[in-house]
């Protein structure tokens, strides 16, 4: 078996017990093949230095990191991936802040990263590079000779052209990633983006299999929607801990059920119209008042990006302006967490909520969704209500669909979720732990590396 190569901005810490399910899977085959991770290692130095990767061995895993430099940080990372492709490849323009020195940055590192694995490369070697981040990657690595097979999976939207034409020089970004071999994406809109795109503005032909032709050369497009290790997310919320119990309890004794939403904290994932649909469900069906609270975790990131700043203000605001307007001496009907909840929590977390709220304006996929239907239980499961953006929703079409734009929209479905008669949220819960147990983490890496290896272009429906 070939030596696997992932490439990823940062590298996933291996022994970490909180690492989530990519990083697992990606880990297990890294460890069965032997491999290399490489990416960034987090630091960033005043200077410049040509990174020789340092390397460290973990078993069968060689990680391979590199240091990164304040410019590259401001240009490369806060500046192109996330304050340009972050925002446009989420179709939020308006949030776009484009520098012509983000785009020198972002052309820089992706060298960087290319010299560095150069010198760790084996002719054998496959590679699989992840992220937005490191679109030119393959364009790199082929200019300074290597002839590996090299693949790309982007874990968030790629947009329709009209969007993608905003991006200054998206048609080199376009041509760089046809540079891959196989470029894997998380939905079929999201493919049928990138087909447009290569049909419209490249002039390329699609094969009847999919396969995008340029000149002699043949590239794999293909769908492969990201999955979650089902069965170990089972076990966590198998086994709440103490504390968990205890406020379960507390809530069964006073019959009040919870909607739980738990994210990073990105504009993208809609938390403020979220935050009002439930102000909403409670203006709307006042008899809901005292019989159910949201428990809204989220995650602080990317905090020195302005708009991220905002978005936290945004929603401090709004949940203080909530419970200033309902809650009572004995309920508080928002309890919002700015913070990271250790995975275990987290499924029982889950479990023990009747609805998981996950409302995204634009999603790649979002775990969460799958997660919350991986930690409910058969004898009594709860409803998970879903934006229709998020990738997810091309898959999970038993849960109550949403638009997350529209509040009424969202407050109706959460009545409908917290109202829903046992029988039908058995029959909802059972197609969908069905579908996320066949397409779950290992399905979605073995048909990526099909694809990689055997060029198999099996797509997923
Ligand atoms: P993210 O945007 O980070 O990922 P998501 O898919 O929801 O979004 O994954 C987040 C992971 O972090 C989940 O495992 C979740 O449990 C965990 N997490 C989130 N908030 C947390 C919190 N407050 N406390 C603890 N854990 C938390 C990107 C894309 C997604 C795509 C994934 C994988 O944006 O669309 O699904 O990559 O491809």
């Amino acid at each position: 078996m070939k030596r696997l190569v992932v490439v990823s901005n940062r590298v996933a810490d291996l022994r970490s017990a909180q690492a989530g399910g990519l990083a697992v899977g990606l880990a297990d085959s890294l460890r069965q093949r032997g491999g290399v991770w490489m990416g960034w290692d987090g630091q960033t130095l005043k200077y410049e230095e040509e990174p020789e990767p340092r390397l460290r061995k973990v078993g069968t895993v060689t990680q391979a990191t590199i240091p990164l430099t304040e410019q590259d940080y401001s240009e490369y990372y806060l500046g192109f991936s996330n304050s340009v492709l972050w925002p446009l490849f989420h179709y939020r323009l308006d949030l776009v802040e484009y520098k012509t020195t983000f785009l020198d940055g972002y052309r820089r590192v992706n060298a960087k990263f290319a010299n560095a694995l150069m010198s760790v490369l084996k002719p054998d070697d496959v590679i699989w590079i992840h992220d937005y981040h490191l679109l030119p990657l393959a364009s790199e690595l082929r200019q300074r000779g290597c002839k590996q097979r090299i693949g790309f999976f982007l874990h968030i939207p790629f947009p329709p052209p009209e969007i993608l034409a905003a991006v200054p020089r998206h048609r080199w970004l376009v041509e760089s990633l046809l540079e891959f071999d196989v470029i894997g994406f998380q939905t079929n809109t999201d493919l049928g983006n990138l087909q447009h795109y290569v049909e419209d503005h490249l002039g390329c032909r699609l094969e009847p299999d999919g396969k995008i032709a340029i000149g002699e050369r043949e590239v794999i497009a293909g769908c492969f929607p990201i999955g979650i290790d089902v069965d170990s997310f089972v076990e966590m919320a198998e086994k709440p801990s103490d504390e968990v119990q205890i406020e379960t309890q507390r809530r069964e004794i006073l019959g009040r059920q919870q909607i739980i939403g738990v994210d990073r904290l990105d504009y993208t994932k809609g938390l403020p119209d979220r935050l009002r649909a439930f102000a909403r469900l409670l203006e709307l069906y006042p008899e809901m008042r005292k019989s159910v609270a949201l428990m809204q975790i989220a995650t602080p990131t990317r905090e020195e990006v302005e708009a991220y700043v905002e978005i936290r203000k945004e929603l401090e605001a709004l949940s203080g302006a909530i419970n200033g307007r309902f809650a009572d001496f004995n309920w508080t009907p928002v309890r919002y967490i700015h913070g990271t909840v250790p995975r275990d929590a987290l499924a029982a977390l889950f479990r023990a909520s009747q609805v998981g709220f996950v409302t995204p304006l634009r999603d790649g996929m979002n775990l969460v969704a799958k997660e919350y239907v991986a930690a409910q239980s058969m004898e009594n499961p709860g409803v998970l209500v879903l934006s229709k953006f998020a990738g997810a929703a091309e898959e999970m079409h038993e849960a109550l669909i949403v638009n997350p734009y529209d509040v009424d929209d969202m407050a109706r479905n959460l009545c409908r979720a917290l109202t829903m008669p046992l029988e039908e949220r058995q029959e909802r819960q059972r197609a969908l732990m069905q579908r996320i147990r066949e397409h779950d983490a290992a399905y979605w890496l073995n048909s990526f590396m099909a694809a990689l290896e055997n060029g198999e272009t099996n797509r997923v429906a």
